[in-house]
C-alpha cells in the first residue's frame, strides 16, 4: 500500500501552510490542486500542533474547517479530519470524511474513540510526548523507538477494545512532536521496527524543523530534505505519507518503489 495524504490546513498560524487557507475559497481550490497532484486522501485540519501553540475550541475549528468540508462534498477526494476532539470529528463524518487523524491517539476526548467506533471511520494514532504547548522543551526518552513502540502498542489495544476495527487503524511515530532532531533521525532510521505493530505506519516530515536543523533552510525551500526523508521512510517500511508537496514526493516514492523492487515500471 501507498497512499499520499495531502496536508490542508485551514488555520492563520500552522507552521508551514499557516494563513494561506483560511478562506474556504483558496482552501478547496488548494484541495484541487492536491487532488490534482496525487492525493489519495486530504487530510484537513483546524488546529495548528505546531510547536508552543495553545489549542482552539472546538467552535473555532469548526468554523474554519466547515465550510471547507461543505465545499468538498460533491467532490471525487477522500477525506481524513486533523483533529483531537470529537465535535469537530463528527461533523467532518457526516460531511463524509472517512478517517481521524488524531494527534493525541485517542487521549484527548474521551469520546472520540467511541464515536469512531460508531460510525467506522478510520483512525491515525500519533505518538506525541507532552503537548503542543510544552513538548520541545527538552524532550527525552531511553530509547525513543522502543517507547513510541510501547506507547502506540497501548493505543492500538485501546482502541481495539473501544469497538474500532483493526484493519481501520494506522500509526505514526508524530515526527517532530516531542522530539530532539537526533530523536526524529533515529525514529526514521529504525521506522523498521514498527512494523512489528502490524498496522499500516504513517509518516509525517514535510518542511518540519527537523530538516530545517540539518539543511539550514526555511519552512519554503525543505522539499529536498522532505523528499528524502519519506524516500527513506518508504524504505523502511512506511505506507502513508503526510505532506505539503504532494506531486513531487509522489514521483519521488514512484521512482524509490521501483527500485526498492515494490512495482514494476509499467505499473508506476
Ligand atoms: N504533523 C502535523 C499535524 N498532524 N498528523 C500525523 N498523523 N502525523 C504528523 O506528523 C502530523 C499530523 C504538523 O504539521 P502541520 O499540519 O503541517 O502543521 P501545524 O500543526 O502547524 O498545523
Amino acid at each position: 500500500m501507498r497512499v499520499l495524504m495531502g496536508v490542508l490546513n485551514v488555520t492563520p498560524d500552522s507552521f508551514s501552510d499557516g494563513g494561506q487557507f483560511l478562506d474556504p475559497g483558496p482552501a478547496i481550490e488548494q484541495a484541487r490542486e492536491l487532488v490534482a497532484g496525487g492525493a489519495d486522501l486530504l487530510d484537513i485540519g483546524g488546529e495548528s500542533t505546531r510547536p508552543g501553540s495553545e489549542g482552539v475550541t472546538a467552535e473555532e475549528e469548526l468554523r474554519r474547517v466547515g465550510p471547507v468540508l461543505e465545499g468538498l462534498a460533491g467532490e471525487d477526494v477522500r477525506i481524513s479530519i486533523d483533529t483531537s476532539k470529537r465535535a469537530v470529528a463528527e461533523v467532518a463524518i457526516d460531511a463524509g470524511a472517512e478517517i481521524v487523524n488524531d494527534v493525541s491517539a485517542l487521549r484527548s476526548d474521551p469520546e472520540l474513540a467511541a464515536l469512531c467506533a460508531e460510525r467506522g471511520c478510520g483512525v491515525v494514532l500519533m505518538h506525541m510526548l507532552g503537548t503542543p504547548r510544552t513538548m520541545q522543551e527538552r524532550p527525552s526518552y531511553e530509547d525513543v523507538v522502543e517507547d513510541v513502540k510501547a506507547f502506540l502498542a497501548e493505543r492500538i489495544e485501546l482502541a481495539l477494545a473501544s469497538g474500532i476495527a483493526e484493519d481501520r487503524i494506522w500509526v505514526d511515530p508524530g515526527i517532530g512532536f516531542g522530539k530532539a532532531v537526533e530523536h526524529n533521525l533515529e525514529l526514521l532510521r529504525r521506522l523498521g521496527e514498527l512494523r512489528a505493530l502490524g498496522r499500516p505506519i504513517c509518516i509525517g516530515t514535510s518542511r518540519k524543523s527537523f530538516i530545517g536543523k540539518l539543511t539550514g533552510r526555511d519552512v519554503d525551500e525543505r522539499l529536498g530534505g522532505t523528499i528524502a526523508s519519506n524516500v527513506l521512510a518508504r524504505a523502511n517500511g512506511a505506507e502513508v505519507f503526510r505532506v505539503h508537496d504532494v506531486r513531487e514526493v509522489r514521483e519521488a516514492l514512484e521512482v524509490a518503489d521501483v527500485i526498492l523492487g515494490r512495482r514494476n515500471r509499467a505499473q508506476a
